[in-house]
């Protein structure tokens, strides 16, 4: 026979893992989230604020999946508890030879059946609205090549080409930016616009992904794949290349600026440059064409 002790132990330890992770999931979904970056420590654990309508119903359906795993664990680890202290050998010497119970076999099928329709619908709802490009106002196509994003408006030829490089360590902190997020050249939308986002790469495949937009769509060299965004507040949003790619994976961040419609509207009449005034509006990092 095993040690008793050695059970004991290996019970504890589960309860413990699994009153941690309830409990980190819960003080994630109540704490301070990262607006636009990752946040460090327990708000960390959380998703990043979110600044579109999809990653809003990203976030409800996340935080109702995790409302109902915490529910199943705490009901079968109440469950368990249960079973171990009133069945233990002490207290029940004579074993039940109870081996059907129709009543509970139709509940333990019908119960797990109702909470997936309950996941499913609200989750199938959202993949549908990632997936449905709306109306869009704005069009931008975002390459991935070896090593940064660069950035295209095909609607107006003026603004050219934005190549988009990461900030090495020491202009990162000269700018108070986050290093390995930070770009000298960010990618500028309007607020409160479709934005559609056209995705392909040059050589190898990588992936768009800004977490406070909840979007994540693969550059596939050849293909032309879709996503869009509606930036419901201004601000700069960063992301990272989400598909390992090779060996500057971790050096190619996107950073989007999502800036009023008038501001947008002066910086694609101005060839994709702010002007000074804007500029001074802590938009500086974005080098006016006069630099490129
Ligand atoms: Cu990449």
């Amino acid at each position: 026979m095993r040690s008793k002790n050695t059970i004991i132990a290996l019970v504890v330890a589960i309860v413990l893992a699994i009153l941690s992770y309830v409990v980190l999931a819960f003080v994630g979904l109540s704490g301070a989230r990262g607006d636009g970056m990752p946040a460090d420590g327990l708000s960390g654990f959380y998703l990043q604020a979110s600044a579109t309508p999809v990653m809003d119903d990203l976030v409800s359906v996340y935080n109702l999946v995790t409302y109902i795993i915490a529910g199943i664990v705490a009901f079968v680890l109440g469950l368990m508890a249960f079973i171990m202290i009133r069945f233990r050998e002490k207290a029940n010497p004579v074993p039940s030879k109870t081996s059907h119970h129709v009543g509970l076999e139709v509940a333990w099928t019908i119960i797990p059946v109702l909470i997936l329709l309950v996941i499913a619908v609200p989750s199938m709802n959202l993949l549908y609205k990632q997936d449905v490009i709306k109306d869009t106002e704005v069009t931008v196509k975002a390459i991935g090549n070896t090593w940064n994003w660069s950035y295209i408006y095909p609607d107006h030829e003026n603004v050219e080409e934005i190549i988009s490089n990461p900030l090495d360590e020491t202009q990162s902190k000269a700018q108070g930016k986050p290093y390995l997020l930070a770009t000298d050249a960010a990618l500028v939308v309007p607020v409160d616009t479709n934005v559609k986002v056209l995705v392909t790469s040059v050589n190898n495949m990588h992936a768009w992904t800004v977490p406070s937009f909840g979007i994540k769509m693969d550059a596939v060299p050849g293909i032309i794949n879709e996503t869009w965004f509606r930036a419901t507040r201004e601000g700069t949003f960063y992301g990272q290349c989400s598909e390992i790619c090779g060996i500057k994976h971790y050096y190619m961040p996107i950073e989007v600026k999502v800036v009023s419609k008038a501001e947008y509207a002066k910086w694609i009449a101005n060839d994709g440059a702010f002007t000074s005034s804007v500029a001074e509006n802590n938009l500086s990092s974005v080098p006016s064409a006069a630099q490129k």
